[in-house]
């Protein structure tokens, strides 16, 4: 775990005031009515306490990506990025995310199965952890154009810690799905799921 990680369970421990951060939550809903739900938990980041300030990006469709690939035959989904600052610890962060998951009738039944809502915690300043319950950046950004564009679209500069400039990382992905398009080996398309619009 790294030491700004652990300042913030510190701070969590004692009377220290954490330090304000950036957070990056990827918001996605294929299941019910997709915008209202989206609203609604934007609306829901902007009361977290400690927090005081959330920009979201305008949604955006994208096609279903399932364990077997982009599907477009499932419910396609509406995606957007918040940058959430706050002064909440990365966990307890997420554990607000899934609260808020919960209030919009999230039901874990299959992994990357249809759902009416899915928080998921991109970054959290430059904070890095790989224990399963708290993966940050999360391992799968740097693959999703779903998440790369949104958060491209409210930060210009914005960079995937440890891995590289979004704009960079967004280009380099919407090559390789051109050039798969083209003729490239579609079998190992991997889980892009270009937005739709
Ligand atoms: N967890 C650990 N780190 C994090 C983090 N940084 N953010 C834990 C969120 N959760 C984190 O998550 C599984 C476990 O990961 C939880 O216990 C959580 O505490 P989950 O939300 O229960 O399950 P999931 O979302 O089905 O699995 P996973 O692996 O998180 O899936 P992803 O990567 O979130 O993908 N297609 C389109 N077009 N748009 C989407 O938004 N989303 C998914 C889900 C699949 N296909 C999609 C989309
Ligand atoms: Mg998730």
């Amino acid at each position: 775990m790294s030491r700004r990680l652990a300042q913030g369970y510190q701070g969590e421990a004692t009377t220290h005031t954490p330090v304000e951060t950036v957070a990056v939550v990827a918001l996605g809903a294929n299941l019910g009515d997709r915008a209202a739900t989206i609203d609604d938990a934007v609306r829901a980041l902007a009361r977290l306490p400690l927090t005081t300030d959330v920009r979201a990006a305008p949604p955006i469709e994208s096609v279903a990506v399932t364990l077997a690939g982009p599907d477009a035959s499932a419910p396609a989904y509406l995606n957007t990025v918040a940058l959430v600052t706050t002064r909440l610890a990365p966990s307890v962060l997420l554990s607000y995310l899934h609260a808020i998951e919960a209030q919009h009738g999230r039901e874990r039944r299959e992994r990357w199965g249809d759902r009416t809502l899915d928080l998921d915690l991109i970054a959290y300043g430059d904070v890095r952890s790989d224990e399963p319950a708290l993966q940050v950046p999360h391992p799968r950004a740097a693959e999703r154009d779903f998440v790369l564009g949104p958060w491209l679209a409210i930060d210009p500069d914005a960079v995937l810690p440890g891995v590289g400039r979004v704009a960079e990382l967004l280009a380099r992905l919407r090559g390789d799905a051109g050039q798969s398009a083209d003729g490239g080996d579609t079998a190992d398309a991997g889980d892009s799921g270009g937005a739709t619009t």
